[in-house]
């Protein structure tokens, strides 16, 4: 098993509810380390940025202003297949379709407010990860 990497949201919906901790402890219940962590309030620009991929689809406007609405946790999860081990504890983007016991299926609204991010491929994880953090904000625990 490969230990990788991956780049994680709470998003304002699930901080304002207070769900952060509860979050968490769905990490690293399944095994992935927060190796690195921080609460941002993003602005209008670092949403537009992140979320570039998406430019062009018409919901485009309306997650900008959702994700700009409040703060948000920012994590780094380490562990083993962390990229897809983070993608099935979160469940699918539309709670609606989530499975039981997942992220979004206990704690996402809407599609629109979907409580949490995770990198959907490593790449996007290093390009996700290298957004937020500085390489000195990243605390590695693999031993
Ligand atoms: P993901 O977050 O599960 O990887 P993506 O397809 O990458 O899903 O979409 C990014 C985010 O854009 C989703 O988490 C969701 O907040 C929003 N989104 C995606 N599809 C729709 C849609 O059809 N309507 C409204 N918002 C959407």
């Amino acid at each position: 098993m490969a230990i990788e990497r991956t780049f994680s949201i709470i998003k304002p919906d699930a901080v304002a509810k207070n769900h952060i901790g509860a979050i968490y402890s769905r990490f690293e219940s399944a095994g992935l380390k927060i190796i690195a962590s921080k609460m941002v309030h993003l602005t209008k620009e670092q949403a537009e940025g992140f979320y570039a991929e998406h430019s062009e689809r018409p919901f485009f406007g309306a997650l900008v202003s959702f994700m700009t609405s409040g703060p948000i946790m920012v994590q780094v999860l380490e562990g083993e297949n962390a990229v897809l081990a983070n993608r099935e504890i979160m469940g699918a983007t539309n709670p609606a379709e989530a499975a039981r016991g997942t992220l979004r299926a206990d704690y996402a609204v809407s599609i629109d407010e979907n409580a949490v991010h995770g990198s959907d491929a490593l790449a996007s994880a290093e390009r996700e990860i290298a957004y937020f953090f500085a390489a000195d904000e990243i605390c590695p625990r693999t031993r």
